[in-house]
């Protein structure tokens, strides 16, 4: 059976009967050939035509940890503007809280249903979802991780912000020279369950290893949840608990946003230090007020057009997500893919005082 016509009658299925069924007979009458696993990831094990003309009139869907967060709405609009260009549609689905895992379990299923061509999710929790997205898979459907990973089998390749080694160490460095190399420190996380803020906090700790940190101490790591008020209790918590502490670094949007809330309107303001990933929009204000001396991230809006335009050019045969494989993303240039299916976006930006206004998103 042609896969167009598999995939017809698997909706016809699927409307039919309840859709875990008829996604299991679905993926079973599938060719294994589209998601045979190689090197790690899930590539396809057919060749990559490096000179394959990217496909029009196709389908993508954005899957965010989370939809109401500025930093999502950021990034799945450049996916937007990138499939615009390209010919092709775009479309949003997603939780509203970071740990709706079931949530997003369930939208990965929909999209499976609605047959779209290939989707690009950032994973809430990578062991819940694995079982639907390589059922997305079977079905043919092309899939992406941007942001937060799952294992290299459940996708097709994994769209990086910046190196994990980079930021987690990154991070460390900042704050250790703004408390002097001395004193407790603390993480304020999103989901415990986070495969990115989990990756960046495991190369935090490996450079607080380092003999220059040897005064400083993690002493508490805690979970906002990227849920803003969870967050600034979570920091408050902390420094009730710790008073001596000397410095938070949060690896997340909402939590470092929180944090600074609270340390701004608290006797703390600049005497404990923040920095971790946030938005310049987001932390303009407490840039500007001594709460926050520097913090980084990157271009979240690239994040999603990079994500776009490795699903339209492993949908139209361009790349398999094979390490070695290079493939043009507009404007952006070109990229190379990586061990694991792994594509990087490039280097954090650090901001601060001086470069700030610079920047809008
Ligand atoms: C939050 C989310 C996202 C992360 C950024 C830095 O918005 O947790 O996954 O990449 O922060």
């Amino acid at each position: 059976m042609r896969k167009s016509t598999l995939r017809r009658s698997c909706a016809a299925l699927a409307t039919a009967t309840s859709l875990a069924l008829a996604l299991t007979a679905c993926g079973g009458g599938t060719t294994k050939k589209d998601v045979q696993s190689e090197g790690g990831s899930a590539a396809a094990a057919g060749k990559a035509d490096p000179n394959a003309e990217l496909k029009k009139g196709l389908t993508v869907g954005f899957l965010p940890k989370q939809v109401n967060n500025p930093y999502f709405t950021t990034a799945d609009k450049g996916g937007e503007k990138a499939l615009k260009e390209l010919g092709s549609s775009y479309k949003e689905v997603g939780p509203s809280s970071a740990t709706d895992t079931s949530g997003q379990v369930s939208y990965v299923n929909t999209l499976t249903q609605q047959q779209v061509d290939a989707m690009a999710v950032s994973a809430q929790d990578p062991g819940a979802l694995c079982t639907a997205l390589k059922q997305a898979m079977k079905n043919g459907i092309k899939v992406v991780t941007y942001d937060s990973d799952t294992t290299p089998d459940c996708r097709n390749a994994f769209v990086s912000q910046a190196s994990a080694e980079d930021l987690g160490r990154t991070e460390v460095q900042l704050l250790a020279k703004q408390i002097g190399y001395k004193g407790e420190i603390a993480i304020l996380s999103a989901a415990q369950t986070a495969t990115n803020q989990n990756t960046w906090i495991d190369f935090m700790k490996d450079e607080l290893k380092k003999p220059e940190y040897k005064n400083m101490k993690l002493v508490k790591t805690a979970y906002g949840n990227d849920d803003a008020q969870q967050s600034f209790q979570q920091t408050q918590g902390l420094l009730q608990e710790y008073p001596n502490l000397k410095g938070i670094i949060s690896p997340t949007t909402v939590g470092i946003k929180a944090a600074a809330q609270y340390l701004s309107g608290s006797k703390y303001k600049g005497k404990v230090k923040l920095t971790g990933l946030g938005t310049p929009n987001d932390m303009r204000k407490y840039v500007k007020n001594g709460t926050v001396e520097a913090f980084e991230l990157w271009d979240p809006a690239k994040l999603g057009e990079l994500a776009a335009r490795t699903a339209v050019a492993l949908s139209s045969g361009q790349i398999t997500g094979k390490e070695g494989e290079t493939f043009k993303a507009g404007a952006m240039g070109e990229y190379t893919i990586g061990k694991d299916g792994v594509i990087s976006l490039g280097k954090p930006t650090v901001f601060d005082a001086k470069n700030i206004d610079q920047f809008n998103f």
